[in-house]
């Protein structure tokens, strides 16, 4: 492969389900056979990931014994001993058995509800034993097809109590986990609880152990919503809640493509990878994709080079778009540093700017309001780094 390849420093990550994916879909067989879990950590690892994650029922069939568990768990660790691949996350499938037609922790059942927490206990035991530092909560089946079917301040009430006894069992157990919500507007259900990353944001603050609790976002689902997804990410960052993150690639609002990463809007994944690399976030790099329908066995191996290799090709790029002293000078004509000032001066109140009256009365308003921002040069720059057209 060429320049630049990955390496385990780059912390990337892919789901079992990700390359597994036998491309079953709701109009058409699988394409693919299944695949075996140990070739997939052996495959990872020959391309330069570093971690693998997996659902309980990735690694060991629904309905599995004892027994079988055990083999499962065994032959899956002994592929990570002899890669060196690392868990960094591990998540729950509350979403394909028909029990969880209605949720997982919002199911109305009772007894539903209880028999998910259990579920999700039994994966958090394994998700400890194996090394993982965070955990995921999709709740892809939380969420109705119509407003009869549950009273949404209800459900809330569910979803939180359901974390809370999570948050608590894993503090009593001293796993030193964090858990991570992935919001998801809808699909597979007509609309899902915690849709975008401002109302897990929200909903977060009012669990019991908030602190241990953040996000993983996912590309693709912001965008489906229509929302911006590096601003999404942003103030995830900023309440110090990027626990975690999905990449993949998406065009705008439609079914859940899960294409590979920076082919769906590659600007938003330039802007992206931009942030990711100068903004201080240490977690992986997880790809949450699905090889296309259309690809055989080893397209699949392909495909998920490509994910790693386009992220490497936008951290190059982003990097010499910070380096170059053009775009330094658009960001400052843009007055791009200038939103770092605070708007107080140190010391003043709200009263000496009462006072003020150069900020007000003597202002000149008019000519501030025939400032240009010059933004168009500086997002042509942006636009001819994300084409390599300057280095
Ligand atoms: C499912 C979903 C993904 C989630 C996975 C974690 S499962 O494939 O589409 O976005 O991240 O449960
Ligand atoms: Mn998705
Ligand atoms: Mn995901």
């Amino acid at each position: 492969m060429q320049e630049p390849r990955p390496t385990r420093d780059d912390k990337f990550s892919f789901g079992l389900w990700t390359v597994g994916w036998p491309a079953r879909d709701p109009f058409g067989d699988a394409t693919r056979p299944p695949l075996d879990p140990v070739e997939s950590v052996h495959r990872l690892a020959e391309l330069g990931a570093y971690g693998v994650t997996f659902h309980d029922d990735d690694l060991i069939p629904f309905g599995a014994d004892g027994d079988q568990r055990e083999r499962h768990v065994k032959r899956f660790r002994e592929a990570l001993e002899a890669t060196g691949l690392v868990v960094p996350m591990a998540t729950t499938n509350t979403f394909t058995h028909p029990v969880f037609r209605d949720g997982a922790f919002t199911a109305n059942d009772r007894d539903v509800r209880r028999y998910a927490v259990r579920k999700i206990m039994r994966n958090l035991d394994l998700a400890a034993e194996l090394g993982a530092h965070t955990y995921v909560f999709w709740g892809g089946r939380e969420g109705a097809e119509t407003d009869a079917a549950k009273d949404v301040r209800v459900a809330l009430d569910r979803y939180k109590e359901g974390l809370d006894l999570l948050c608590q069992y894993v503090v009593d157990r001293g796993y030193g986990l964090r858990f991570a919500i992935e919001p998801k507007p809808n699909e597979p259900r007509g609309d899902i609880l915690l849709p975008t990353v401002g109302h897990a944001l929200a909903f977060i603050g009012a669990l019991e152990h908030a602190d241990m609790v953040g996000l993983n976002p996912e590309v693709g689902h912001e965008q489906m919503a229509g929302l911006n997804f590096v601003h999404g990410i942003a103030q995830a960052l900023w309440h110090g809640k990027l626990f975690h993150i999905d990449l993949n690639g998406q065009h705008g609002p439609k079914y859940d493509q899960d294409l590979v990463f920076g082919h769906g809007d590659v600007k938003s994944a330039f802007f992206l990878v931009d942030l990711l690399e100068h903004g201080g976030y240490q977690g992986p790099r997880h790809f949450d994709y699905k090889p296309p329908r259309t690809e055989d066995p080893d397209d699949v191996w392909v495909s998920a080079a490509a994910n790693m290799r386009t992220y490497l090709l936008l951290k190059e790029r982003a990097a010499a778009f910070r380096a170059d002293p053009e775009v330094a000078a658009a960001m400052e004509a843009a007055r791009v540093p200038e939103l770092a000032v605070p708007t107080l001066a140190e010391g003043e109140t709200w009263e000496d700017l009462r006072g003020d009256r150069g900020a007000f009365e003597d202002f000149d308003v008019e000519a501030a309001g025939r400032r240009g921002m010059h933004y168009a040069a500086l997002d042509q720059l942006a636009v001819e780094h994300l084409l390599g057209a300057r280095s």
